[in-house]
């Protein structure tokens, strides 16, 4: 099968991440919609709201007072998934009624005072305090004795479940390392004891080398729809260096990924001229004290949206019982998002107005 078939016949493609397969059937990007249509939920348009939990002043759910921050704020979950104290206990029955108790710590990090700033509406130095505050939250939770993963991750919109529009996300450090970074870190050291090199590095050699899937890049990182993609417009963001973490990050790489990331937010905003929604996260090495010299930064973007801001995609039917499926190609997906521009669709609207 060459190029050109792939982006119009049936096939299956391979996720070397995860090691599984995703279906690909470019022939129905033609298919009719008469499924369900979303609501259009507008982004909040104030600077502040009396209701929000997240807001400087305001008292939270739990009665607690969010105080009067002017950059960033992080607070401890004030319903939190997990829990650090406890006894650790081990259930079987037969081997097959197996369970165990996880120690962990849930964190809030709000990114602006400012209930209406969305990452892709931060300038570069909001940008760059939210970068820090997340490396900040990563080596304090990482320098628990038995935290052994700790994973950032932003809901943006009801669509994804956001609790709240207030610009946040949320950090979860466990004692033991969840399933999809397991399942990452054992392909990552399989690829490496076999190769020699590291697997991300590689893609990402490859990718630049042929420009079918990279949105944009910088000197330190490239943001690409994965070739083995599953939601409409996934995205990867990888680091041009190798480092597993976010506290290896240089000075200056600390900027280029806020750079990154608002450039590739304004893009998912474009695409619909909407605040477009999904659900991020970093993935970085384990926290267990081990040297993980296998890992590589990177984050991944998962969007709902399919074909506008009222039409999503649900995992069902045949992916929840045999395997991923997706209609648009990663390469139609990317030369999309390449043309959605860099230019916030608000931005355009005040600098036509101001002509
Ligand atoms: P999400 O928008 O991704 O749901 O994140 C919001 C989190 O904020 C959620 O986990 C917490 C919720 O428990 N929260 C508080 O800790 N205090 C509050 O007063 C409201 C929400
Ligand atoms: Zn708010």
């Amino acid at each position: 099968m060459n190029f050109e078939e792939l982006l119009s016949s049936p096939h299956k493609r391979f996720n070397p991440l995860l090691r599984e397969w995703v279906l690909v059937s470019p022939q129905r990007t033609q298919r009719p919609w008469q499924g369900k249509v979303e609501k259009l939920v507008a982004a909040p348009s104030v600077l502040y709201d009396p209701d929000c939990y997240l807001c400087p002043g305001n008292k939270r759910a739990g009665g607690k007072q969010t105080p009067q921050y002017t950059e960033t704020y992080a607070f401890d979950n004030d319903f939190p998934a997990l829990l650090p104290e406890g006894e650790s206990l081990h259930y079987e029955g037969n081997g097959l009624l197996v369970a165990q108790t996880d120690r962990g710590l849930c964190r809030v990090l709000c990114f602006s005072p400012r209930h209406d700033l969305t990452v892709p509406r931060l300038n570069s130095r909001e940008l760059r305090g939210v970068i820090d505050a997340w490396t900040e939250q990563f080596s304090t939770l990482a320098q628990v004795p038995w935290v052994r993963h700790v994973q950032i991750f932003e809901n943006r919109g009801e669509l994804m479940g956001a609790s709240n529009p207030h610009p946040h996300c949320q950090i979860w450090a466990n004692a033991t390392v969840p399933n999809l970074p397991a399942r990452e870190d054992e392909s990552l050291r399989a690829y490496r004891a076999e190769k020699h090199s590291c697997l991300l590095c590689d893609y990402l050699q490859l990718e630049l080398h042929r420009l079918e899937r990279v949105v944009c890049q910088n000197d330190a990182f490239a943001a690409l729809v994965p070739f083995w993609a599953v939601w409409p417009f996934e995205t990867l963001v990888l680091s041009k260096r190798h480092v597993g973490s976010l506290e290896l990050l240089k000075e200056g790489e600390r900027d280029l990924l806020g750079d990154i990331l608002r450039r590739v937010t304004i893009r998912y905003d474009n695409l619909f001229e909407s605040a477009f929604p999904y659900s991020m996260g970093f993935h970085q090495q384990p926290t267990d004290g081990e040297p993980h010299e296998a890992w590589h930064l990177h984050a991944h973007y998962f969007p709902p949206l399919l074909r506008s801001a009222t039409v999503r995609k649900f995992m069902v039917g045949y992916e929840l019982l045999a395997s991923p499926q997706r209609d648009l190609t990663p390469e139609a997906a990317s030369i999309r998002l390449i043309e959605a521009g860099e230019t916030h669709y608000l931005d355009r609207a005040v600098s036509r107005n101001q002509q």
